[in-house]
């Protein structure tokens, strides 16, 4: 498999395990788990395919591991727009965070903060270049956006920072929102 074969998948993974699992026949637990056998079969993928996207994916958007009850079992680490308590606990976020997005979206933004839209929460990176790269899937020019991590957790916004690394958030108020 190639590296737009492994892309494809991915995508296809994150559907199965973010959005639509019922499409695939697979029911998630309610931390957004899956046995790696059932993923398998429904997906109908071999297991050195499902290896290759999780250990090449750029963002490690995928965990696997073996469950308490010695079954393996993947889940996406985050992203999902279906009810799955993932079990986040609250961190301290570092002072500023970052959010990449379309320039068409900043007015919009600016007047009414960041929100989640269809997802568990605002997804925040901890560097501009993530950002830039999250905000590069939007059409048009990216624009960044600072965000005062440490005066919205000051003022008791709570934060999670999810297997992989992006920094999660219910909202940010435009206030919280600098410039670039
Ligand atoms: C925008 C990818 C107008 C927001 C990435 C974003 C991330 C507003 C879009 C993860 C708005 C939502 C999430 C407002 C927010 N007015 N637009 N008030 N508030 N928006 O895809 O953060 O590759 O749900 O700027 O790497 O882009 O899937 O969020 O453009 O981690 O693993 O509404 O998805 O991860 O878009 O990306 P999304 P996102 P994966």
């Amino acid at each position: 498999v190639d590296h737009a074969d492994l892309v494809r998948l991915s995508k296809r993974m994150s559907l199965a395990l973010r959005h639509q699992p019922g499409r695939f026949g697979l029911t998630l637990d309610g931390a957004g788990w899956v046995p790696v056998g059932e993923f398998l079969a429904a997906l109908r993928i071999d297991r050195a395919d499902l290896d290759a996207v999780v250990a090449g994916n750029d963002k490690q958007r995928f965990a696997v591991e073996r469950g308490p009850d010695g079954v393996e079992r993947i889940r996406a680490s985050q992203g999902h727009s279906i009810p799955v308590d993932l079990g986040l606990v609250p961190v301290p976020p570092p002072d500023t965070l970052y959010h990449g997005t379309g320039a068409a979206a900043v007015a919009s933004i600016r007047a009414s903060g960041l929100h989640r839209g269809g997802r568990h929460h605002v997804h925040l990176s901890p560097d501009v270049e993530t950002a830039r790269r999250v905000g590069a899937r939007r059409n048009g020019a990216v624009v960044v956006l600072s965000i005062d991590a440490a005066a919205m957790a000051r003022d008791g916004h709570v934060f999670y920072r999810s297997a992989n690394g992006v920094w999660l958030t219910d909202a940010v108020p435009a206030g919280y929102l600098t410039g670039t």
